[in-house]
């Protein structure tokens, strides 16, 4: 079965290969979506890629997916420790989200353990650098091929 898949990034993920890449890696996002855009070609999946560093523009492709996708994997960057707003903009739609990181947050400064988007989420997938877009992607495809 065909599945339609919105791969979103939010806060300063767009400078993702120019700096701590001991903690995010040296890839861009670019390279990132190229990856799995090339991953997942054959399989007849379709994913559409958006960054943005805005909370309003992330809530309008949240809620514009609800007309085209299957579901959301979702690195809120920044947002996902405050963003009440991204939170109820993924439970408004009702789609499935996957909510992924690069880093282990756990590992992390004490503010980056407080996730308030992840409860809006089916699962996470974090650390693993760029591959966690890679296996959020997979987690989503599984999720919804148990929902058939
Ligand atoms: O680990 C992740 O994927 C994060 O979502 C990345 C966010 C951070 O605020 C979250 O706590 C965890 C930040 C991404 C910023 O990336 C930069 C990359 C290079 C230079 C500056 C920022």
């Amino acid at each position: 079965m065909s599945r339609k898949i919105l791969v979103l990034s939010g806060s300063n993920l767009n400078l993702l290969g120019t700096r701590e890449p001991e903690i995010y890696g040296s890839d861009t996002l670019d390279t990132i979506h190229a990856r799995l855009s090339a991953h997942f070609e054959s399989r007849e999946v379709e994913l559409r890629f958006f960054q943005s560093n805005s909370e309003g523009d992330l809530m309008d492709a949240i809620h514009e997916a609800r007309s085209w996708a299957d579901g959301i994997v979702i690195n809120p960057g920044a947002y996902s420790h405050y963003s009440y707003a991204v939170r109820d903009a993924i439970s408004g739609v009702g789609l499935p989200a996957v909510e992924i990181h690069l880093s282990n947050i756990h590992k992390r400064e004490a503010f980056r353990h407080t996730l308030v988007v992840a409860p809006a989420c089916v699962g996470s997938v974090l650390g693993f650098g760029w591959r966690s877009y890679l296996w959020g992607v997979e987690a989503l495809l599984s999720y919804l091929s148990d929902m058939k």
